[in-house]
């Protein structure tokens, strides 16, 4: 179901970017990292219409993917935004075809992407779900759960947000931190559905370690392998119950499509920072719905902004697994936006205003911003 009616055209003036220091209410760790303090970078697309908002979701360092934090301020400025202000008028669909000659920053482009939709639907009064084609008005809401100090803290936070009514949970693991976690959460919580998260963390060397998961008849495990490490990901998937999710390793439509052709995956997760943008992301679905493939929204830590966007994509009919779309209190004491996506009966619901349907909160944007830097036609 590819977007049914394009979105006006904007009138571009200029781009305000910040990088913001957002502090974590715990410490988040994965297979590559601890982080306690979310750094983000918010896009303001200024235009004679009114503003957009957008965020870029890299990172400060390049140990998910390429993409980190400072690469992302100079590519913006010094290449992106200027080709986006060359043109003056922009429609959102064009974006990805104006940034389309400088190679790879999806994440930067994503947000750039991102800003000039909100401008474009903000203007015509249409919220961003009715534009991507959701079908929902809410999304179940899953959560990820970071790689704790042993298998009994593990077992106590999950805890915590089944409680509190998360209706899927996913656990980090590496090697050495994955079997006996595992076995942890199984026990301590009968077939609650439950996935696991390597990261990229392990080799085809580790089958045997992945082989013995398959005992835990886990909805998939996820980004076993390197990014490009398709074909290993087809043996493995060969090798194990567990069905093969794709992460890191999905840049594109193209390469989920060729993912899936090589069977080097039987679901896919769905990250509109990591393809490049929500029109990508919708392309995606349409095409793993035409495969039979299920799909799921991932998360990248997302302020109120980028969180307000999952809920909407998550909301189309191909996403039929629950995703990282949790509260924002899962991450943040406060957020940048007023109405911070809530918990409520296990889901989250879809923003009804027009654009991103979401606003900012001007004060705690400026509280958290560290730099701030204008690029004007
Ligand atoms: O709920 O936003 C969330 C976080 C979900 O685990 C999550 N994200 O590998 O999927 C991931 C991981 C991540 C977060 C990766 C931030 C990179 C940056």
């Amino acid at each position: 179901m590819p977007i049914a009616q394009a979105a006006a055209s904007v009138a571009l003036q200029g781009f305000e970017l910040r990088v913001l220091h957002i502090p974590l209410v715990s410490p988040f760790t994965t297979s590559f990292g601890t982080e306690t303090v979310r750094e983000v970078i918010v896009v303001r697309a200024l235009t004679s219409d009114g503003d957009g908002w957008g965020e870029i979701v890299t990172q400060e360092a390049p140990l998910y993917s390429s993409e980190y934090t400072r690469g992302a301020w100079d590519v913006a400025q010094r290449f992106l935004i200027p080709a986006l202000l060359d043109q003056g008028v922009v429609a959102p669909e064009h974006v990805v075809d104006i940034l389309e000659p400088f190679i790879g920053h999806r994440m930067t482009k994503a947000g750039l992407e991102l800003a000039v939709l909100d401008a474009a639907l903000r203007t015509e009064g249409r919220p961003l779900g009715e534009y991507l084609g959701a079908i929902r008005d809410r999304v179940p809401s899953g959560v990820s759960v970071g790689i704790q100090r042993d298998p009994a803290a593990l077992v106590e936070v999950v805890a915590g947000y089944l409680d509190a009514g998360y209706v899927r949970i996913k656990i980090k693991i590496k090697p050495g931190r994955d079997v006996a976690e595992t076995a942890a959460v199984r026990d301590a919580f009968g077939t609650i559905p439950l996935q696991v998260d390597a990261n990229s963390a392990y080799t085809l060397a580790d089958i045997d370690t992945l082989a013995e998961l398959d005992r835990f008849d886990l909805l998939l495990i996820e980004q076993p392998l390197q990014e490009d490490d398709l074909l290993d990901h087809a043996t493995l998937a060969g090798r194990l119950r567990t069905p093969v999710c794709l992460d890191e390793s999905i840049t594109s439509a193209k390469a989920a499509a060729d993912a899936l052709a090589l069977g080097a995956a039987s679901v896919i997760n769905i990250k509109a920072g990591r393809i490049g943008g929500y029109l990508e992301a919708v392309r995606i679905h349409d095409l793993c719905r035409d495969a039979g493939v299920a799909v799921w929204c991932g998360g990248m830590l997302e302020t109120g902004l980028g969180r307000a966007a999952n809920a909407a994509l998550a909301a189309l009919p191909g996403f039929t697994l629950p995703g990282d779309v949790s509260a924002s209190n899962r991450f943040y004491a406060r957020d940048i936006v007023t109405q911070p996506a809530e918990l409520v009966d296990g889901h989250i619901a879809v923003p009804t205003g027009a654009g991103l349907g979401v606003e900012i909160d001007p004060v705690a944007l400026e509280d958290f911003t560290v730099e701030r830097a204008e690029i004007r036609r």
